[in-house]
């Protein structure tokens, strides 16, 4: 069944501390479906593409510097309303904000090392799928377990 994608980036700042594998264990266990994966190094050229929005503003250049600095871990994820579900895993972008048992309210104490992004949005998925995955990196497959995740009766 061809469900909602959603793009998610786990940080440099993710990758040095060891928690890669935790952030995509926890993304896992909600239900949700990993379709592509890759550790890559974002060169400032894609970086300034995907914070566009944030151009000219005060952390802007802080942004990018810190985006760029080490590996990041880009992924897509499938399911119903993904965007907005990852979103809550992901928790608020302030530190002081993000709710305990989410992602940065678990893991994270500044708002630019903040270990993971997610996509807002369906629309901004679509952008940031587009900007990081060529199509024939995405897998299509089903996953044995989706009937245990989806009532379809
Ligand atoms: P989020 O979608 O929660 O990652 O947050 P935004 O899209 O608003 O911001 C993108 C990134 O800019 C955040 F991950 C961290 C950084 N940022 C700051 O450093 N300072 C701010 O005041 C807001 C965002």
């Amino acid at each position: 069944m061809e469900r909602e994608r959603t793009f998610v980036m786990i940080k440099p700042d993710g990758i040095q501390r060891g928690l890669a594998g935790k952030i995509i264990s926890r993304i896992e266990r909600k239900g949700l479906k990993l379709v592509a994966l890759k550790m890559m190094r974002m060169d400032k050229a894609l970086a300034e593409k995907h914070y566009a929005v944030h151009h000219g503003k005060p952390f802007y250049d802080r942004l990018i510097n810190f985006i760029t600095s080490g590996p990041v871990i880009a992924s897509i994820w499938e399911g119903d309303n993904v965007a907005a579900i990852v979103r809550k895993l992901v928790g608020a972008t302030s530190p002081d904000t993000a709710e305990p048992g989410s992602i940065r309210g678990d893991f994270v104490i500044s708002t630019t090392l903040n270990t993971i992004h997610a996509s807002d949005s369906k629309e901004s998925a679509a952008f940031e799928i587009n900007l990081f995955f060529k199509e024939e990196e995405i897998q299509d497959y089903s996953l044995c377990l989706e009937p245990w995740f989806y009532y379809s009766a």
